[in-house]
């Protein structure tokens, strides 16, 4: 392990994040794998998020006054970075929503109830979160259009020939994917999905809630019609998510929600939108979320994605040959190198839960459940249920270490 080089220097990023240094468990220290659930927060973001409430709180695009001023300035700056992080080309193409969630149901609600109808195809995939797929479900019911899914390999990619398959047999009118799974980890080609589509007529939707926070991310490269995250996820605060669209996409959905600050006039008749990005953030928005993503972004550029996915890569191999040693335990999943930093695993003879349960004794968080992926868990996995430790910029390979001796203490716990 002592021979593992680090892309930095880990003690120096861990003295950012103060949770790391607390005491959660009187003698032992917090091993925190729960990273794809949420992550968290740098002290550069908790000061920022203290800054805005102390000294500049105010309502956005609003006042005239120079607190409101100073709050919408910061609320469009923030924009402003997230679009550089991205590589969009204008900052009207960033939309802020409260998360992924509320960014795929916006585009469902606008663009999907506009273009889609009986005889449409909306192409999802078996390893979605469900919240790529039962937005699209329940307009479906609706709509009358039908969801499909692009079935898996056995090593826990894409059935590439398959989705070639179903967009030629389908009238596929939009690709709804993850770029990066929650559980398996596996990284899909997006590149080549979207050229796919493109090819056939179809839009693209990309759910990047675990790739932007892990990896660099330049939506104009990946070709995307429509893409979205999470700031939690990104050492952001909760509340706060983004929908990238193209320009012209985004300029022909109607509005979604209605209120405040989305419209250009008003008459007791009718109404019309304002402009991009205004038009899909009705009433006041998570202005201090907003300015802490700011911060977020500052701050992971600051180290640099690269370096953070090198980091993270490290993390992802050591983990899996360490877990390999271990008799008794499955993981799911790519080989390393096609993976996210993710870990989903059973133990035999052991539940998920338990599992979790048992490991945070030992002070490492882990998640257990189905982790919003049924589908995956039921069809493909055929198991009810996985551990999932999940990695992030701040783990060391020795927490690693603590997570496995800890596992083996699980273990012997059951006598397995
Ligand atoms: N898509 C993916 C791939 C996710 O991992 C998650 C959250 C979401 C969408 C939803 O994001 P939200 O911020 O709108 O909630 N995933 C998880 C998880 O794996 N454990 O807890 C939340």
């Amino acid at each position: 392990m002592s021979e593992l080089t680090l892309p930095y220097d880990i003690e120096k990023i861990r003295a950012d994040f103060p949770v790391l240094h607390e005491n959660h468990h009187d003698d032992v220290p917090l091993v925190y794998l729960d990273n794809a659930a949420s992550s968290q927060k740098p002290i550069s973001v908790i000061e920022g998020l203290n800054t805005y409430y102390r000294e500049y709180n105010a309502n956005v695009h609003r006042g005239i006054h120079k607190l409101s001023e100073a709050a919408t300035e910061e609320y469009e700056g923030a924009r402003k970075k997230v679009r550089k992080f991205i590589n969009a080309k204008s900052r009207r193409e960033i939309i802020f929503t409260r998360g992924t969630t509320e960014s795929i149901n916006l585009v469902a609600q606008t663009w999907g109830r506009a273009n889609l109808g009986a005889g449409d195809v909306v192409l999802s995939t078996v390893m979605e979160h469900h919240s790529n797929i039962v937005p699209w479900q329940m307009l479906s019911m609706e709509k009358g259009f039908t969801v499909k899914y692009i079935p898996m390999l056995e090593d826990g990619t894409l059935d590439m020939e398959a989705y070639k398959s179903l967009l030629t047999e389908n009238n596929v009118k939009l690709v709804v994917v993850v770029h990066s799974s929650n559980v398996l980890g596996t990284v899909n080609p997006i590149a080549e999905i979207a050229t796919l589509a493109h090819e056939h007529g179809a839009l693209i939707l990309v759910d990047g809630a675990q790739s932007v926070p892990h990896m660099p991310v330049d939506v104009q490269a990946l070709d995307a019609d429509f893409f979205v995250f999470s700031g939690h996820k990104m050492v952001g605060p909760t509340g706060i998510g983004v929908l990238y669209g193209k320009r012209n996409l985004l300029n022909a959905m109607p509005p979604w929600m209605g209120g405040g600050d989305m419209i250009s006039k008003v008459t007791l008749d009718g109404s019309t939108w304002n402009d991009l990005p205004y038009k899909f953030e009705a009433g006041t928005p998570s202005i201090a979320e907003a300015i802490g993503l700011g911060f977020a972004v500052d701050y992971l550029s600051g180290i640099g994605m690269e370096k953070i996915h090198q980091h993270e890569q490290i993390m992802t191999e050591y983990a899996l040959e360490r877990l390999e040693e271990v008799p008794d335990i499955t993981v799911y999943g790519p080989s390393a190198d096609k993976k996210g930093a993710v870990a989903a695993f059973t133990v035999e003879g052991i539940h998920a839960h338990d599992v979790a349960q048992l490991l945070d004794n030992h002070g490492v968080a882990v998640r257990a459940g189905h982790h919003c992926t049924m589908p995956l868990h039921d069809d493909v996995l055929q198991v009810p249920a996985t551990s999932r430790a999940s990695f992030y910029l701040y783990n060391t390979p020795q927490e690693i270490d603590t997570f496995i001796d800890a596992l083996y203490q699980v273990k012997k716990t059951f006598s397995i």
